[in-house]
């Protein structure tokens, strides 16, 4: 990409707003589209270039919207299309701009297109989904009588029985959630028109949901093959079938010449793809290949991970390094990173990968902070990360709301696992960690509802809220003001070269970016233990500091959880 002209998004910074635990507006307990109105002044004051809105359509809820029955509307439960709107208004005037979420690899169960595809084997929109009848010589419901073996998002098989027709229907997530047959021409082009609406209506891009699922391996007669055994299990690994398939580029592209072409250079478009490597990456980011301008990788966030998500391991510096430096190279000269903590599917960073102590916690999420938006990529902030939100302290399993936490407790403790172990892999990895209120002030509710919130709202929200941090320069928020800032200001931060320093240290996470003769260097201490910074890196007591998360700085110390971004001579 030509330095000279890159897109604009190289240089923003995306907040992402999860309405439900936003603001509630109407004191039903659930944040809604009049809650983010209320509160845009907090993403000016904080700088965002962009507001991603995850999804606010009619839905049942099984998965908090993503299970979508109507693309084209607002759930009254959020507000209306007019409200939309506004909104889209409200932001234009200020200079951001809105992404919404596009989730088209599955509807929910209640969507007219499923309702119909269901109806009869016969409807025009049978094949709409993917329909099977049970594996041969196997009766409807017979165990193990599932088309393929494999094992859903959240947990048990990807295939649901309907009783009526005797055939079972795909949903790589929850059975209330049926997967689109992209196969069909006529569903991409239903997705198109859908989305040119949306468009013309006045949104800037799309965050694609699964993205790199829609494309799946389908063999001659329409064949789905099985996948390995997983451990433990009677059930197999799928993901060859459905995670960047056979089709996938075709069908990106197309989606680009058909709703993109023409009005790209405005918009932001971010594929959300579990699985994805950096050599696909590259390609489904190479501007020459009009696919989407950048995806969300999940490497980093699965290196905690053991057999699966529940089965925690702890994050090993050089992994980190090895993963996020690999990325940064491959991304180098083709394509773009999205940098990201959090979202609404992950724990809280602090809590995760920082040091949620009273003592450090403060200093851990700015180190944090400093350490991912010094990279090369557009940074994407989740609510409440810029106020150093944590994990919530779960005690039991009736705190929780996320189907996937649910899913999995049933289906681990119906396979002999002991209860309380699950309950200690739920409190540190569930997505309702990351859902739970925005802390907005001190009051009972933290300022997010005069009703019943949804969600607990995190008792700490008296010491940790938006209020107290607001006009305090040594806050979370404050730090991510600034941050955000230089990425504004400094055209290194978003352009420069990147390159990795230390990659075998355990404690210390140290590189340099560099643009046209100016050269940063970053180090951050993600510890308890002080270093001597010399001794680590020569060069670094003597430059200049840009930005560091820690007062009265010593230059010769780097204290525990401290960041620095310096400027070499
Ligand atoms: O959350 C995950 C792991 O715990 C992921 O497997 C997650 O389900 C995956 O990243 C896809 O996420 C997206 O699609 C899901 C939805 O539940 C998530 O909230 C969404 O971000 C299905 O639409």
């Amino acid at each position: 990409m030509p330095v000279e002209q890159p897109p604009w998004w190289t240089r923003a910074v995306v907040y992402q707003v999860y309405p439900r635990s936003f603001m509630d507006s109407d004191g039903d307990g659930i944040g809604d589209l009049g809650g983010v109105l209320l509160h845009l002044d907090h993403l000016a004051d904080l700088g965002v270039d962009v507001l991603w809105l995850s999804p606010v359509y009619p839905s049942p809820q099984a998965d908090n919207g993503y299970d979508i029955s109507d693309y084209q509307d607002i759930d009254p439960l959020f507000g209306s299309l007019e409200q939309l709107d506004e909104l889209i208004a409200a932001l234009h005037a200020r200079g951001m701009k809105l992404v919404m979420d596009l989730v088209v690899n599955h509807t929910s169960d209640q969507h007219p297109w499923f309702l119909e595809s269901r109806s009869s084997t016969d409807n025009p929109k049978r094949d709409w989904y993917w329909w099977r009848p049970p594996r041969e010589g196997m009766a409807p419901g017979d165990p193990g009588a599932e088309p393929t073996n494999w094992q859903s998002f959240f947990s048990g098989p990807t295939w649901e029985l309907d009783e009526a027709s005797g055939e079972y229907y795909l949903h790589l997530f929850d059975r209330r959630q049926p997967d689109l047959n992209w196969e069909n021409p006529e569903v991409r082009q239903a997705v198109h028109a859908m989305m040119r609406w949306w468009l013309d209506r006045g949104v800037d891009g799309f965050r694609m949901d699964v993205i790199n699922m829609i494309s799946k391996d389908v063999g001659p007669g329409g064949h789905l093959h099985d996948g390995p055994p997983l451990a433990g299990s009677a059930l197999g690994d799928g993901s060859a079938s459905y995670l960047c398939g056979p089709r996938i580029h075709e069908f990106v592209q197309e989606m680009h010449r058909e709703v993109f072409a023409g009005r790209d250079g405005a918009l932001l478009t971010v594929g959300e793809m579990p699985g994805v490597t950096v050599e696909q990456a590259r390609l489904f980011t190479d501007p020459a290949r009009a696919e989407v301008d950048m995806v969300f990788q999940f490497e980093h966030v699965g290196l905690d991970h053991g057999t699966s998500k529940w089965d925690i391991h702890p994050l090993r510096m050089r992994d980190l390094k090895a993963s996020f430096g690999r990325w940064q190279a491959g991304l180098a000269d083709v394509g773009w990173n999205s940098l990201y903590w959090d979202n609404h599917d992950q724990p809280r960073a602090v809590s995760r990968f920082g040091d949620d102590s009273p003592r450090y916690r403060r200093d851990s999420a700015t180190c944090l902070a400093t350490l991912l938006h010094l990279h090369r990529g557009t940074p994407y902030v989740y609510q409440g990360e810029e106020l150093g939100m944590a994990n919530y302290p779960f005690t039991s399993l009736e705190e929780f709301a996320d189907v996937e936490s649910l899913n999995h407790h049933v289906h681990a403790v119906s396979a002999g696992h002991d209860p309380a172990e699950v309950l200690t892999a739920l409190r540190c990895m569930s997505r309702d960690n990351a859902r739970t209120p925005v802390q907005w002030d001190a009051s009972p509710n933290a300022g997010f509802t005069t009703g019943t919130p949804w969600l607990a709202v995190h008792p700490d929200h008296v010491e940790w809220n938006a209020e107290a941090q607001r006009d305090d320069e040594h806050s979370v928020l404050a730090h991510y003001r600034r941050l955000i800032a230089l990425r504004h200001t400094d055209d290194v931060v978003p352009l420069g070269d990147f390159t990795m320093l230390l990659p075998d240290h355990d404690e210390v996470y140290a590189f340099t970016r560099c643009l046209d003769g100016v050269e940063l260097l970053v180090v951050c201490n993600l510890s308890r233990t002080p270093y001597r910074l010399a001794e680590l890196l020569p060069e670094a007591p003597a430059a200049e500091l840009l930005l560091g998360n820690l007062p009265d700085d010593d230059p010769a110390e780097l204290r525990p959880w401290e960041a620095r971004v310096l400027r070499l001579p």
